[in-house]
């Protein structure tokens, strides 16, 4: 291909993602209530017993773990609470990326910014008018803001008083805030998304959606944790869809998405009962963007809920709701791909894990642990496009690595280069097959604190940000090899992805 040749549209959204709770940092400044986000305790990688490195779900943190964090919180290293600053240096920090030439910037609304208790019934003018100005920063340097409504950080009131998601009170308090943001940024936002990775409320309850399990000793009434998993989820997906509604009323050049983690899987073996294994592990991933784009509960799932107990509480409306906050296009983090084998049921649960066990033997692996696959990026695509023939935004995408900084300050990440070029090179194919992509963002352009595990080591960044797991360092800004590169990735639309 020359370098005039490019299977990415004109206009296609070149950018990165971040999250309020991984950036921001300021956690008690300006007004900003608690959130869940910050007693997401640092675990170092070598304390770390997940699969080869994976994260283990740690964020049901005990009530009594909780509420030693709010005693005594110099006990505990809380990185989230830090984030890389961008609260005071957003100008320097989206200066390096409009230098990349970035066409977008996925942010997140830090909720308890704006409404510090979730559920105050006035917004907090300091928080507004913070996102008032990133917002006009992202459009001075030639970004279009994109953002997650939620991603990871219910503000901690609605989670220790309501349940978070397990209860309506949220669902209204969320449509409130929503609404908020929607009127105060009209114009300025052009793309929304409502629930980051809403399918990890399956792993991770207390991130994504503040609710605490009931073997945390809170009297919840709920005995069966799918009951109260899906319970949330579907909380989750009206509050969602409501959210979609409202935008459409209150701006209706705006676009509103859904964000899933895909994940996207294999079969052990061609025996038909891992084929089956398969297929039930597809439907538990698409089972929330089936509802977020189709605007119904999806035939298979009936199944699995009457043989697991499961009741879904509705009210009236739900289901009228659902239709009418059918999502503009979908959006999907996607990281690697996972093995699926029999596991000798008829109706098997949801893994509960993001990752399972099995190893694919063709795949190399992170230092992470997490499979690197670029084709199974194509191939998701097209699955995803095949089933909703919508317009796909790649929410993220990133290679999280350990970089080495040289004694004259570079930093050499082409392992981070390989990972992308070899990622965008499938994007293209997708886009060559037919699939209808309008924007890319990998993960972390600013190195950020880590979801899983809190770390600052864990970077994905073009931006190298100098803090180190304890909050050490400068924390300023430069660049790596990296940043070249993707700034003439932009620069060419994709034609040039060349390493040189
Ligand atoms: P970190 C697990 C598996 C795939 C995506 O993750 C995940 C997670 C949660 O850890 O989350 C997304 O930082 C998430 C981001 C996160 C990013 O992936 O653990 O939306 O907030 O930072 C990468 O390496």
């Amino acid at each position: 291909m020359t370098t005039t040749e490019t299977p990415f549209p004109a206009g296609f959204l070149w950018g990165g993602a971040t999250a309020a709770n991984q950036i921001e940092g300021a956690f008690d400044e300006g007004g900003r209530g608690l959130a869940t986000s910050d007693f997401a305790p640092f675990i170092a990688r070598e304390n770390n017993r997940g699969y080869e490195g994976m994260p283990l779900p740690h964020n049901a943190a005990t009530l009594d773990m909780l509420n030693d964090m709010l005693e005594c919180p110099d006990k505990y290293n809380l990185p989230k609470r830090r984030g890389i600053d961008f609260y005071h240096r957003y100008k320097e920090q989206l200066g390096m990326l409009g230098k990349m030439g970035f066409k977008v910037f996925r942010m997140s609304i830090s909720w308890s910014r704006i409404f510090p208790n979730g559920d105050d019934e006035n917004p907090n003018e300091e928080g507004l008018a913070f996102y008032d100005a990133v917002f006009d920063e992202c459009h001075r340097l030639g970004m279009e803001p994109l953002v997650t409504l939620c991603h990871f950080d219910t503000p901690l009131n609605l989670a220790l008083k309501h349940k978070g998601f397990l209860s309506r009170h949220t669902v209204d308090a969320f449509e409130h805030y929503a609404e908020t943001v929607f009127t105060r940024y009209k114009g300025k936002v052009k793309y929304w998304l409502t629930f980051n990775e809403i399918n990890n409320v399956l792993t991770n309850p207390f991130t994504c959606c503040g609710v605490v399990l009931p073997d945390d000793g809170t009297g919840n009434p709920y005995t069966n944790k799918w009951q109260m998993k899906y319970q949330a989820s579907h909380n989750q997906m009206v509050a969602s869809a409501k959210a979609v509604k409202r935008l459409h009323e209150i701006d209706s050049d705006a676009k509103i998405g859904n964000m899933l983690c895909r994940l996207e899987n294999y079969a052990e073996t061609p025996k038909p009962e891992d084929q089956l294994q398969l297929l039930f592990e597809d439907h538990f991933n698409w089972f929330y963007t089936d509802v977020q784009a189709k605007g119904e509960y999806p035939y298979y799932i009936k199944r699995f809920f009457d043989e697991n107990n499961i009741t879904i509480e509705k009210e009236p409306g739900d289901d009228e709701i659902l239709k009418e906050g059918v999502v503009d296009f979908v959006s999907i983090s996607y990281y690697m791909t996972y093995i699926m084998r029999y596991k000798g049921e008829s109706v098997p649960k949801p893994s509960g894990s993001l990752v399972t066990s099995i190893k694919n033997p063709y795949l190399k692996t992170s230092e992470w642990g997490w499979p690197i696959d670029p084709t199974g990026f194509r191939i998701t695509l097209n699955h995803i496009y095949d089933r909703y023939h919508l317009p796909i935004f790649i929410a993220e995408n990133g290679l999280g690595a350990e970089d080495a900084v040289n004694a004259d300050g570079t930093i050499d990440d082409g392992y981070r280069i390989e990972y992308l070029r070899a990622h965008i090179e499938q994007l293209g194919e997708a886009i060559k097959d037919g699939v209808d992509v309008f924007g890319y963002a990998t993960w972390g352009p600013l190195d950020e604190v880590s979801s899983g595990t809190s770390e600052m080591r864990k970077r994905y960044g073009f931006v190298y940000v100098d803090g180190d797991d304890y909050g050490n360092g400068t924390y300023d800004c430069s660049p790596k090899k990296s940043f070249y590169w993707y700034k003439k990735v932009i620069a060419t639309n994709g034609a040039d992805l060349s390493n040189g």
